[in-house]
């Protein structure tokens, strides 16, 4: 196997042996394999001009494909072999209503068992673009079409779609198969990856709030209740809709897991009485936070760290895109119903969860409630009680070297304010750090997702401030980086002009050292060093 799609890559530059994050080798060749089968789709698709309104399963089969291969979202090996058979008759159809000469292999490829295609999967991997440049700017480009396949499909949960996206994602997933592209196409294509993730990123802002309206201040408790309830984890809105419709009655409350905690912050989920609060940190504590939950536990994407006892994995379940072998696996029917009953009936026979910590946390700093405290913002600036923004969207993760963002956080000075989105918030959102006139020093905005909300809270300040350029404003950024959706999260800001931001805790292993170089000469793209010289620079 190889895989260097996130942070936490073995060495920063490639698991070969078995993934940091827990997948096994099959689990990553099939993972290759089902991707090369979602190119070989988008080849038919491109090269035959298929109308993308007339395959809409297509289109929603490459969305659940790519997300299953997000960093921690689907270990299940059968899953992944059930989706690859799935794509290959998805694109066998494709081909016979649209016969296009001289197609790639990918769309061309037939194996038939779990055997064939660990061989075939052996060919097709990352490794076999042998040009490193070539590799790190197709695997860069198809990182960010995973992240952006992530917010497509959260969107299409809500019935919103955008067939222009759709259209991208086949002309970006086909572009990797294409060895006539030179780098400097190559890169456009990178750039143009980012101007379709605003897009999907837009698409799951305007699902979302048009369904569970905008994001407003919530204090959000940390504590527990003293009823048996359900933790549910990930980022799908609606997947907490119908658990929380599902659990009306029943005597059993349901809390939020690391990135879903946002959901409290709209106003749509605040009917619900037993939707109590918010349990434990961010994705990576869950094996030691999960035990004393004592309830069952619903993932409804990434990320999953693989359970090693087994009386958590037996209250672990999966819905959507995420798997894990041995947890039961929740499937919507055609009308996209959940039946979340055996998770509730597993609730009611467990004790209540227990308490880890006390207290709350405040967000719902989304675009619309920052624009109605706009006045209160621009006097704090003019008057010079903020003096500088700092973007820390992004990802936590394990490694010790995070705790930079926790050092940095406490040591910026008091005249400045975090704007924060996706789980990076864990290091720093339960810190003392008090606010400016009223205003908290962290405004957390939502999901990873919602870092769009920060870039159009920047626009919206360059406006108010007549600036011609994004960068004049006292705004700098200081993300963090775990998996591909944060990698579709960046290059929207590349689109959007944004430069100089800082990307931590280590750059890409897959950005080559010329990819690296374009990065920072074009982008002003930086790592971090110390916390103390990271702030002086920033304050400069
Ligand atoms: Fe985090 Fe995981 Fe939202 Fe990611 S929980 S790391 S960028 O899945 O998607 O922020
Ligand atoms: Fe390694 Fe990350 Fe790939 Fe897992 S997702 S195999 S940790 S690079």
């Amino acid at each position: 196997m190889f895989c260097y799609q996130c942070q936490e890559t073995a060495k920063n530059t490639g698991c070969t042996v078995k993934g940091v994050c827990g997948k096994n080798e099959v689990v990553a060749k099939l993972q290759d394999l089902l991707i090369y089968s979602c190119k070989g789709i988008a080849e038919i698709v491109v090269k035959g001009k298929v109308d993308v309104t007339a395959i809409s399963d297509a289109n929603h089969e490459v969305l659940n494909s790519l997300f299953i291969t997000i960093t921690n979202a689907n270990f299940d090996e059968d899953a992944i072999e059930a989706q690859i058979k799935k794509m290959m008759n998805i694109r066998n159809g494709l081909k016979n209503q649209n016969p296009a000469v001289d197609l790639h292999d990918a769309a061309t490829f037939t194996v038939s068992d779990r055997d064939g295609m660990l061989e075939k999967a052996a060919s097709i991997g990352v490794l076999s673009t042998e040009n490193e440049d070539v590799r790190s700017l197709r695997e860069l480009v198809i990182y960010g079409l995973k992240g952006m396949a992530a917010y497509t499909h959260h969107a299409l949960n809500i019935g919103k779609e955008n067939d222009d996206i759709y259209s991208f994602i086949y002309e970006g997933l086909a572009s990797t198969l294409n060895d006539g592209l030179s780098v400097d196409e190559l890169v456009a294509l990178v750039l143009k990856t980012g101007e379709y993730g605003v897009a999907a990123m837009a698409l799951l802002d305007e699902a979302n709030t048009s369904k569970y309206g905008n994001p407003e201040i919530t204090q959000v408790d940390i504590g527990v209740r003293n009823n048996p309830a359900i933790l549910i984890s990930g980022h799908d809105l609606t997947d907490l809709e119908q658990l929380l419709e599902q659990t009306q009655g029943t005597g059993v409350d349901v809390y939020t897991h690391s990135e879903m905690l946002p959901a409290h912050y709209y106003p749509f989920f605040k009917k619900y009485d037993n939707f109590v609060g918010n349990y434990g940190g961010s994705w990576w504590r869950q094996l030691d936070e999960f035990g004393p939950f004592n309830g069952p536990i619903l993932f409804t994407t990434n990320c999953i760290v693989p359970p090693r006892k087994d009386d958590i994995r037996d209250r672990i379940f999966t819905t959507g895109s995420a798997g894990f072998p041995g947890c039961g696996h929740i499937e919507a029917d055609e009308n996209g119903k959940k039946d979340f009953s055996a998770i509730i009936d597993m609730a009611k026979q467990l004790p209540a969860p227990t308490e880890i910590e006390t207290g709350s946390i405040v967000g719902g700093f989304a675009h619309n409630q920052v624009f109605a405290l706009a006045d209160k913002v621009v006097d704090a600036v003019k008057s010079g009680d903020i003096k500088k923004f700092f973007v820390m969207a992004g990802c936590d993760g394990r490694m010790r070297s995070r705790e930079y963002y926790t050092e940095f956080a406490e040591k910026l000075p008091k005249d400045t304010v975090i704007l924060t989105a996706g789980c990076a918030k864990y290091r720093y959102n339960k810190l003392p750090l008090g606010d400016i006139g009223g205003i908290p020093r962290v405004l957390d905005a939502g999901q990873c997702n919602d870092s769009y909300s920060l870039a159009v809270i920047a626009l919206k300040l360059k406006e108010i401030f007549e600036l011609e350029d994004v960068n004049e404003l006292p705004i700098a950024y200081n993300i963090a980086w775990y998996e591909q959706k944060a990698v579709i999260v960046l290059l929207a800001l590349l689109y959007l002009g944004v430069k100089n931001i800082h990307l931590g805790p280590t750059l890409p292993g897959f950005l080559s050292p010329n990819v690296a170089k374009v990065l920072v000469e074009t982008f002003g793209i930086a790592g971090i060093g110390t916390v103390e010289d990271d702030i002086e620079l920033f304050m400069a």
